[in-house]
């Protein structure tokens, strides 16, 4: 297992969710942590909750979708934080469950500019030093979405199946340096993201998880964690992780209690 100690690492989207137990996971494995997202003040409440590890750690407020400020924030980095080892493009989300022909504009809209965009900015502005450096991983946070559909995922899925295809293209750009490509591809986890689907309709996000066991976002953080410790001649392109509970993005087992 390679250590992660003083590396430094870049996770997007780390004010909640699986970017938050990456966070947290990777700053029990001493790294060095940026932690980017819009909501300072989480990820301020996110810090306070690791004072425990010896971790240090710079926080960005940024929207990945403004590239221009993307720019800024990686240009303008300290020294001390500027040579990044690893990139965790997991800022994310999905809008609506709409049918395609109903879809809401704004929706497409936000979910193409930060699943696709976004991740296309921080691997644009990242990945140029590490390849300089000779050494880096970056880990893309797919989704099942990406290999398949579902009604009323459309829009998402397609910018799931987007982050496969770059980050397929990525890996084979960078062959002959010694950077690392990863998607993390999971299923159902149970996060704020139903809650973002349905614009803050708490109701109807517990139900996706009714009667299941979904994954944790520390599950998920546990498998990025695997991949990205792994000898350097090493590189693990793709892990699709489940529930057990589920077996495609529409076959799901559900308990009823009574
Ligand atoms: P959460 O909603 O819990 O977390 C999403 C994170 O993304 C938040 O920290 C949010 O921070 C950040 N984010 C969203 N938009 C932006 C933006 N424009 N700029 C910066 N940060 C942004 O969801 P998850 O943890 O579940 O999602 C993380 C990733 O995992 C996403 O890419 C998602 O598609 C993917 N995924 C999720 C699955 C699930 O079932 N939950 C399954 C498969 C993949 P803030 O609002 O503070 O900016
Ligand atoms: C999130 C999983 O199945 O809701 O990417 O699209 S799913």
């Amino acid at each position: 297992m390679t250590s992660l100690e003083n590396q430094i690492v870049l996770i997007t989207g780390a004010s909640s969710g699986i970017g938050s137990a990456c966070a947290k996971i990777f700053a029990g494995a001493g790294a060095k942590l940026i932690l980017v997202a819009r909501r300072l003040e989480r990820l301020q409440e996110i810090v306070d909750t690791l004072h425990e590890t010896s971790s240090q750690f710079y926080l960005l407020q940024l929207d990945v979708r403004d590239r221009a400020a993307v720019a800024s924030a990686i240009s303008h980095l300290p020294p001390s934080w500027s040579n990044i080892d690893i990139l965790i493009n997991n800022a994310g989300l999905s809008r609506g469950l709409d049918k395609l022909h109903e879809g809401d504009f704004e929706d497409w809209e936000e979910m193409i500019d930060t699943n696709i965009k976004g991740l296309l900015y921080l691997t644009r502005y990242v990945v140029p030093g590490m390849v300089n450096r000779g050494r880096g991983h970056v880990v893309n946070l797919g989704s099942i979405a990406g290999h398949q559909t579902y009604p009323g995922g459309n829009v998402y899925c397609a910018t799931k199946a987007a982050v496969k295809a770059l980050s397929e293209g990525l890996k084979q750009d960078l062959l002959g340096t010694p950077v690392r490509v990863t998607s993390v591809d999971p299923g159902m986890v149970e996060t704020e993201f139903s809650t973002v689907r349905f614009h803050g309709d708490t109701e109807r996000a517990k139900k996706v998880y009714q009667g299941v066991t979904p994954l944790t976002p520390d599950d998920v953080a546990d498998v990025v964690l695997f991949c990205t410790t792994r000898s350097p001649h090493v590189n693990i392109n793709e892990v699709i992780l489940m529930p057990v509970d589920q077996a495609s993005a529409t076959l799901v087992n559900r308990r009823t209690s009574n």
